[in-house]
């Protein structure tokens, strides 16, 4: 019996070791982020990256409704980035370039009336 506790002691120290070496990340790898959809918000509705960076994005649907996802150039018209129609439960994966300009630019759910409703993001890039 006395055996077995040093054993499983061992064994704990081990997990605690390696879940202090896992917490670490491994390094320059860029994080997943999950932007939450739901009826009628994005969750975080503000992003920020540098010029050009890559971001590996999820859209996560937790709405009722179908949603998408618009990003705009500065310009509030050309869209850079169009995700549509992600129904309630499903999950989308997305590279999602940063315009090289420094600034800010709009994502939007463009379904009527969303977009009036607060399904808007503000991506801010900066050096
Ligand atoms: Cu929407």
């Amino acid at each position: 019996m006395r055996r077995m506790m040093v054993g499983l002691g061992v064994l704990l120290a081990l997990g605690l070791l390696l879940a202090a070496c896992g917490g670490g990340g491994a390094t320059g790898e860029a994080p997943g982020i999950v932007i939450e959809m739901g009826d009628m918000y994005y969750k975080p509705n503000t992003l920020t990256a540098k010029p050009g960076q890559t971001l590996q994005i999820t859209l996560d649907n937790r709405g009722s409704l179908e949603h998408n996802f618009v990003l705009y150039d500065a310009d509030g018209k050309t869209v850079l980035v169009e995700k549509d129609a992600i129904q309630p439960g499903q999950k989308l994966n997305l590279s999602l370039k940063a315009p090289d300009k420094p600034g800010t630019y709009q994502y939007v759910c463009t379904v009527p009336g969303h977009k009036e409703a607060g399904m808007v993001g503000t991506l801010t890039v900066q050096p």
